[in-house]
């Protein structure tokens, strides 16, 4: 097997994929049309430094999970997308530190992001897919989804709220270390959201407890579990490999299979305590 071991994986994962959020002095966006709009504060300096952390994927399996306080003890809880926490506290918690959007939900319409309250709450990250390797104003000329519109009108309803945009570079240099580990040849398309936020955490945390991105016994076709909506390529993966991403995850899993079989939880370092 392709396979390195999970203490060389750590340390790739660490020295290879550098998550940065889009600054100021960062073109295309140095000039006074973007100024006002990103966040002054790096995130490190808006989250300071994070002990324990929770990764809540939005799996249909955390329904009847009763993970709610065990998650809430996290110093620090990254949830995704529309994930709701209102109506599902016993399940999935209610503190959200930090939420990673797709750039279509921050686009399209229909998604209600610039109305609906469940985004006012912790910091907000948006990412877009990026063409392979593509250069920042690539990128900026031709992104996945036009968000960059509503992003600027959400900065300005919510000032004081954090919200940063992901530097596309990071998405790309994660799927790199996917396809050399595994021994298919994977559809360049970008990791998942719940990819993105395991390796978001691991940069800012101590300790990064996910929850159910590795399904428990509650496994289901339940695509998430705020919604009736039934489809096994939410677990499985269709235009994200999320497959893989699994795989690796399992890989470098520090906690028992118990714990996943049990609570769908995967214990990862931050990279702060990875040696190598
Ligand atoms: O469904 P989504 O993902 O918002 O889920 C967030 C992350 O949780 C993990 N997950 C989810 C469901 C499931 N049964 N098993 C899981 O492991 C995955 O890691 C997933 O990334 C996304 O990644 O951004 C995604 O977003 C949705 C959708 O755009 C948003 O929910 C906004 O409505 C995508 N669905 C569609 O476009 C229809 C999904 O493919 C990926």
């Amino acid at each position: 097997s392709a396979k390195l071991s999970p203490e060389k994986l750590l340390c790739q994962l660490r020295d290879r994929v550098n998550m940065t959020m889009i600054q100021g002095s960062d073109g295309p966006f140095n000039t006074s049309a973007w100024q006002q709009y990103l966040p002054r504060k790096s995130l490190n300096e808006t989250v300071g430094r994070l002990g324990r952390c929770a990764v809540v994927s939005s799996a249909g399996s955390l329904k009847s999970s009763r993970l709610g306080p065990e998650i809430d003890s996290h110093d620090a809880v990254l949830r995704f997308n529309g994930a709701p926490t209102k109506g599902f506290r016993e399940d999935v918690g209610e503190k959200t530190t930090v939420r990673l959007v797709n750039s279509q939900l921050v686009t399209v319409e229909e998604q209600q992001f610039l109305t609906d309250e469940l985004y006012n709450t912790g910091i907000l990250i948006v990412w877009d897919p990026a063409p392979y390797h593509a250069a920042i104003h690539e990128w900026y000329r031709k992104p996945d989804y036009k968000f960059f519109e509503n992003y600027k009108l959400y900065r300005s309803k919510h000032p004081e709220q954090p919200f940063y945009i992901l530097n596309p570079k990071m998405q790309w240099q994660l799927w790199d270390i996917l396809q050399e580990n595994s021994l298919e040849h994977i559809q360049p398309n970008p990791p998942s959201s719940g990819m993105l936020g395991i390796v978001i955490m691991m940069t800012l945390c101590d300790e990064v407890h996910v929850y159910e991105f590795l399904p428990s016994k509650r496994q289901t076709d339940v695509c998430h579990y705020y919604q009736k909506f039934h489809d096994r390529a939410c677990t499985m993966g269709a235009y994200h490999p999320l497959l893989f991403e699994k795989n690796l995850v399992k890989h470098i899993n520090q906690g028992t299979d118990e714990d996943i079989y049990i609570r769908g939880k995967v214990t990862l370092p931050g990279f702060r305590n990875v040696h190598c």
